[in-house]
């Protein structure tokens, strides 16, 4: 964190972040984040790691909070903002945060996560205008705690990424440097604020340089083009469902405003896409409207961006390019051992970018890393022509749609407690726009309607993870073992 603001400090009049049409400068964000860590630090010298919750919309306070947690030595917690409340008091109570930050207009949606007695609510509308004292901030040491991510996996719940400043620092500073950053950039953000593409890429990249960035609280594909058309951007970074919706949003309108959107994108320098596979018919018909190749690179959570086509040269469709720099990478088989070239494998990850542990889950952890201290991150490859291609993943559980990761089990976990489903199984199906479609195969106790079932759902888990399509079987396919065999009822959503 030091680094970051030293930095910040020699941008002082630039414009660091334009929200809700507003410009902030980086002294803004210096002063007002330093405030309310002041104010959050009261009489303690330092947050010593605390974990700090905020449920901000993608903003300025967003960014005052999350630097205000981290210069005051706390780690900051940064909740989905579409997550109904079962999901968010699972982060509150899995990171046994005491402090979630907030703002009046969700304060009431909020509340009822303090009924345990042991979480308060802070509104940033109620910051004094003056405090009693002006602690001095802490020295944040690099090896520090800095951010808890929730991400699925192959656990029916999701687990809490913890990264150190020196990871965070370590993916922006590999980025920045193969991407080309300067202060003279200008990002729009319509990403979320609690996963890694959004927060590291998008946002901490830019303040890093000096940039600009401008956020926009939700995407929405009208609002997308019309910053194109209007602001001095010159990057762009989303999921391929977005440059889906994009293209669809393009095609809908008449031959004189496609003119005026295509010649929009003339301004950029750079285009990314990533979080889940670019289908290659979204990337031709991208080039074709825009005239820009997107660079496709591969990232996980775990251990920011690995891979990427190249910022100058050749980008391959359906290929994720070479190790970022101060990154290695290699392909594993079964048995742990390097693969011949041109042969699938494993892709495990090593280098300062690989976070330090799954919150208060040791054993998770241990597993995820192999004795000589690669992470095993799952997905398999092989290297061809110098470029990594992703063929997939090694468990039919994660499921990736809209390019949010989601666990299969979880999803059952919550349809069992369903009084009228005796049994399910949910997998993701093949889809252009969302990357996969989440499936469920129910048996049922008696018919069920399927509206009243979907608003259920909604009351228990975020809109991405509702299941989209449903099938009743009278017993789900089963092998010898009685597991469920995913991939035989994959075949019965025909
Ligand atoms: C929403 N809908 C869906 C899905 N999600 N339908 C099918 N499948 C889905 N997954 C439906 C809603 O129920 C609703 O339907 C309608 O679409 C609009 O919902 P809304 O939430 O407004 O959708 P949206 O705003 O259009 O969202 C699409 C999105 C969003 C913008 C692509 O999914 C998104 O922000 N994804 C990015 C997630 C991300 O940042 N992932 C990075 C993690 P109805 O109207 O009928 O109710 S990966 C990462 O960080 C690693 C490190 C990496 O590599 O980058
Ligand atoms: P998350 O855990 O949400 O960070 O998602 C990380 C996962 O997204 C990876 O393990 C991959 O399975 C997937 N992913 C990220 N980028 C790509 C890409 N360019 N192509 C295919 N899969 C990707």
């Amino acid at each position: 964190m030091k680094d970051f603001v030293a930095r910040c400090q020699s941008f002082t009049d630039r414009v660091a972040l334009v929200s809700e049409g507003k410009p902030y400068t980086y002294a803004a964000l210096l002063h007002d984040s330093k405030y309310l860590a002041q104010f959050l630090l009261g009489d303690q010298p330092d947050l010593l790691e605390a974990r700090v919750a905020f449920f901000i919309p993608s903003s300025y306070a967003y960014v005052q909070t999350q630097w205000a947690i981290w210069r005051a030595g706390g780690i900051a917690v940064p909740l989905c903002t579409s997550h109904p409340l079962p999901s968010l008091e699972y982060t509150i109570r899995d990171t046994g945060a005491q402090l979630l930050i907030t703002t009046r207009a969700h304060e009431p949606f909020l509340r009822p996560l303090t009924h345990s007695g042991s979480l308060t609510i802070f509104c940033l509308e109620d910051l004094p205008h003056d405090l009693p004292t002006y602690p001095p901030l802490p020295e944040i040491n690099s090896d520090r705690k800095a951010m808890i991510l929730y991400t699925s996996g192959t656990t029916n719940l999701p687990k809490g990424v913890v990264s150190t400043h020196r990871n965070i620092q370590a993916q922006i500073q590999s980025l920045v440097d193969a991407w080309e950053w300067s202060a003279e950039d200008h990002i729009l953000n319509v990403l979320p604020l609690h996963h890694v593409h959004g927060i590291v890429n998008v946002l901490c990249c830019a303040l890093w340089s000096g940039a600009s960035c401008t956020l926009l609280p939700k995407f929405d594909p009208q609002e997308v083009w019309e910053h194109f058309q209007n602001d001095t951007l010159t990057l762009f970074m989303a999921v391929p469902t977005i440059y889906f919706k994009l293209i669809a949003y393009y095609e809908q309108t008449d031959a004189a405003t496609r003119q005026i959107l295509r010649t929009s994108c003339g301004k950029f320098r750079l285009m990314v896409s990533g979080s889940a596979a670019l289908p290659v018919s979204v990337l031709e018909k991208w080039q074709t409207l825009s005239g820009h190749t997107l660079l496709e690179r591969y990232g996980m959570t775990e251990i920011g961006m690995a891979l990427s086509n190249p910022y100058r040269g050749t980008r391959r469709a359906g290929h994720v390019g070479l190790p970022l720099p101060g990154i290695q990478v290699r392909l594993v088989n079964e048995a742990n051992t390097p693969v011949d070239p041109g042969q699938p494998g494993e892709i495990q990850v090593k280098g300062d970018t690989v976070f330090e542990a799954y919150w208060q889950k040791p054993e998770a952890t241990k597993d995820s890393f192999t004795e000589d201290g690669w992470f095993r991150t799952g997905d398999i490859a092989v290297r061809d022509e110098d470029s990594y291609k992703i063929l997939g993943r090694n468990s039919v559980d994660i499921i990736k749609s809209g390019a949010y990761k989601i666990s299969a089990l979880e999803i059952e976990e919550v349809l069992r407690q369903h009084p009228e489903i005796r049994e399910c199984g949910v997998v993701g199906l093949p889809d252009e726009e969302w990357g996969e479609i989440i499936a469920a195969a129910l048996v049922v106790r008696q018919p069920l309607d399927e509206s009243d079932l979907k608003a259920w759902l909604k009351t228990q888990m975020p809109a991405y993870r509702i299941p989209r399509k449903y099938i009743y079987l009278d017993d789900l396919p089963r092998n010898a073992l009685g597991k469920v065999t995913k991939n035989e009822l994959k075949g019965q959503f025909k």
